[in-house]
């Protein structure tokens, strides 16, 4: 179990994160919003007593110089742990003034995370209290929607699917448009549209498409606390792709991965909101102190809950 101490620690880390991106709302600098997030992110993390490692980062080595795969966060003393941090999820949603940019991390035990590369990921998640295993990656998307429907006691045209507006996701589209499927498109910030199937307050009842890999991992973590189903496979579209992934380990590359794949043990998961959003509200600048607003899991203490708190600049 990871100790309940650090809990609010890591609710601070996410909080500050999300405080330097507030920074750069509407200024039409994603780069610097995410920057912003990071060195925030990273200088709390450091200030932590963990013996952290980062192992979905901004980046993998080389190419980025913070909170990239392999760093070492934390004052090196305490509880050896495992993060997945996405500093700034929803740049574009930052820079442009939009809703649901949120900054986010998840923590196990050492071990207990999947080391993703950062590429794509195929994505498929329903909500809590189905029959395990309903849907799979390999079905057709009719065939997913006709066993959700029926296992929801419902029909194709009452299921609301949620879906990242993309080219490459016409053809589920499509499908989707056939079966009247009621679509709720996202431009960005896959990790809320993936939550929203185990969000009682949203219609979704299906996620499905291809998006971020790291984001993926943060997603399942969500889901590990809180329930419902989540399956993945990367998508590794050339030479360089799959020896990036074979260099973290993976080595079955078409894996199909359930949550228990993806995440083992007891689960922190931390959303803080940067602007508004339908998970949590944005930072409000209040001058001398901030408020921040954050969904936390804990999955040891089955904890779920929404904090707001008053951080002094
Ligand atoms: C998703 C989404 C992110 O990237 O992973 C998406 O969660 C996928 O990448 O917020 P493309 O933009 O290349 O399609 C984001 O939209 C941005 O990181």
């Amino acid at each position: 179990m990871i100790s309940p101490d650090v809990l609010d620690k890591f609710i601070s880390v996410c909080e500050r994160a999300a405080y330097g991106a507030s920074k750069f709302i509407g200024k039409n600098d994603k780069i610097a919003a995410d920057q912003a997030a990071v060195d925030e992110m990273r200088s709390a993390l450091n200030k932590m007593d963990i013996n952290g490692r980062v192992v979905i980062g901004e980046g993998e080595m080389d190419e980025a110089p913070m909170l990239f795969i392999g760093e070492k966060v934390g004052k090196g003393k305490g509880e050896d742990l495992d993060i997945a941090v996405d500093p700034l999820e929803g740049t574009n949603f930052t820079a442009k003034n939009l809703p649901n940019a949120i900054s986010v991390l998840a923590v196990t035990k050492k071990g207990g995370l999947l080391s993703a590369p950062d590429t794509y990921m195929e994505k498929i998640a329903i909500g809590k209290d189905l029959p395990k295993n309903l849907v799979d990656l390999d079905n057709s998307v009719k065939k997913n929607i006709n066993l959700l429907a029926e296992a929801k006691n419902t029909i194709p045209e009452k299921i609301t699917a949620c879906v990242l507006k993309r080219p490459r996701h016409n053809k589920i589209i499509k499908s989707l448009e056939e079966l009247k499927v009621k679509i709720k498109f996202i431009s960005d910030g896959d990790v809320t549209g993936v939550i929203s199937v185990v969000d009682p307050n949203s219609s979704v009842d299906i996620y499905l498409g291809i998006g971020g890999g790291p984001e993926g991992v943060l997603a399942a973590s969500a889901l590990n606390c809180i329930g419902g189903q989540m399956q993945t496979r990367l998508v590794l579209s050339d030479n360089e792709e799959i020896n990036r992934a074979k260099k973290l380990g993976i080595t079955d590359l078409k894996k199909k991965y359930n949550i228990e794949d993806m995440i083992k043990g007891d689960t922190i998961f931390c959303a803080t909101g940067v602007t508004n959003g339908e998970m949590v509200n944005g930072i409000i600048d209040k001058g001398d102190y901030f408020e921040a607003s954050s969904f936390v899991l804990h999955k040891s203490q089955n904890l779920s809950k929404k904090v707001t708190n008053k951080i002094k600049k």
